[in-house]
């Protein structure tokens, strides 16, 4: 695989990344939304939902032994609130709290940077019931819920982020109705992504007031381009846009939504709204930016956003997304051209799913997944390139070391570095994983 780390400034980071209700499995911790929304039928693909998962909350040692073996320098994962606060609120489950002080010893002993994610979509149920996201509170317990995990680990852990991809929880959970709460309701969605963007504020501010470090916050982005010439086309695209990579950018950032995105969701956001932008565009110390996709948009008749999403010309990856690593160097030199100058850049997640099938090897199964190697390849090439042209980018993590429960399409789409057989949950590192462990070996001054 080429670049390898010798290509990278010292100092560049590597690493892989997980989330705690994609592969924990649930025993023990309190009720989240994504369990209701999976016991919902049609919800998820194949009824599957997330009670087993990877089963990582017993394997965790031999799962951070994949990682660390690999050479990676980060180990990226996420917490479940529902596992540390059953109730979202009050008194802490010490079992939780035990669990993810193991989890953080462990990856330390293992020599590899624990970055932690507060908030990767399993909300509380007790909080979902009470409005989730579209009421201002949850934001306020998040605030807590920061505050009791800097308290507990923050001697240990390298860096924070408040939440994964606001967008996805708010638009795809409120909008589009295809993530958990499962809803489709313009003043919802407008709600909730203010509340996310003020959760980030308020926790934030608790982190902080916790005394930690190294505090950002992981925005996804898809770089979006007119499938069609003409106005209507243009304007969509650029509506896309700025709900997609701006709303968040935007509020964290600059402290201010584009206006753009205020057209639809202004009458729907909560009174008073502008009085919290300070708050959410507080500074931060990174930015983490997922990338996968571009999208390619046209005009769509009916009540705004008036877009629609066409397929592009590219291939596409398992999940049917068009692979594009030439638009990565243009969005990470865009972001910090436009909005964050020298903070420094992390690409958070990167990766792609596959079939990925096991065939019989000569001491057990192997998968040889030579176009996510290829897709790495060309996407370490492309964040090379962006160094290259000045942007502060520092490190670079794939997602996902483990395949695993990939939300409403349940355990069919595989992005992992490992495979995993969900009936024996056993682990079996693919040709990709092995291709990354060489690329990292090579530090050749
Ligand atoms: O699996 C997800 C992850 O939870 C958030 N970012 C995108 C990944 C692939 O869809």
């Amino acid at each position: 695989m080429t670049p390898t780390r010798a290509d990278f400034p010292p100092g560049f980071l590597f690493g892989t990344a997980t989330s705690a209700y994609q592969i924990e499995g649930t025993g023990g911790a309190g009720p989240c939304h994504w369990d209701s929304f999976a016991a919902t039928p049609g919800n998820v693909a194949g009824a599957a939902d997330g009670r087993r998962a990877c089963g990582h909350l017993d394997r965790y040692a031999e799962d951070l032994d994949l990682v660390a073996a690999a050479g990676f320098d980060i180990y990226r994962f996420s917490t479940s609130w529902a596992r540390v606060l059953p109730e979202g609120a009050g008194a802490p489950d010490p079992e939780g709290l035990d669990f993810y002080d193991r989890l953080v010893d462990a990856t330390l002993a293992r020599g590899l940077k624990p970055a932690l994610t507060l908030y990767h979509w399993e909300l509380p149920s007790p909080l979902a019931d009470r409005g989730g996201w579209t009421n201002r509170d949850t934001a306020l317990r998040f605030g807590d819920f920061a505050a009791l995990m800097a308290e507990r680990l923050g001697d240990r852990v390298w860096s924070w982020a408040t939440l994964n991809e606001p967008w996805c929880a708010a638009w795809l959970g409120h909008f589009a109705g295809v993530h958990a709460p499962g809803l489709r309701d313009i003043r919802a969605t407008a709600r909730a992504m203010h509340h996310l963007a003020l959760g980030h504020g308020v926790g934030l501010a608790a982190l902080r007031a916790g005394g930690v470090g190294q505090i950002g916050i992981v925005l996804n982005f898809e770089p979006a381009f007119p499938a069609d010439r003409g106005e209507a086309v243009r304007a969509a695209t650029l509506r896309y846009d700025a709900v997609f990579n701006r709303f968040f950018l935007g509020g964290v950032a600059r402290g201010a939504y584009p206006e753009l995105a205020l057209e639809g969701l202004g009458p729907h956001l909560p009174r008073g709204w502008q009085a919290d932008l300070d708050a959410i565009g507080a500074p931060i110390d990174w930015l983490g930016v997922n990338y996968y996709t571009v999208k390619r948009i046209t005009h769509a008749p009916g009540p705004w956003p008036n877009w629609a999403e066409v397929p592009g010309p590219g291939r596409k990856t398992d999940m049917g997304w068009e692979i594009a690593p030439m638009a990565l160097p243009d969005l990470l030199r865009w972001i910090s051209g436009s909005h964050t100058g020298d903070l420094p850049l992390y690409v958070t997640e990167n990766g792609m799913a596959a079939p990925d099938t096991p065939v019989a090897g000569e001491t057990g199964p192997e998968i040889h997944d030579e176009d996510r190697i290829a897709f790495l390849s060309s996407h370490l090439a492309a964040a090379r390139e962006a160094i290259a042209e000045g942007v502060p980018l520092k490190g670079y993590i794939v997602w996902s070391l483990l395949d695993n429960f990939e939300w409403a399409f349940g355990y069919g789409k595989r992005f992992g570095l490992v495979h995993v057989d969900f009936e024996s949950l056993q682990r079996t590192p693919k040709a990709s994983y092995h291709a990354l462990k060489r690329m990292l070996e090579d530090r050749r001054p």
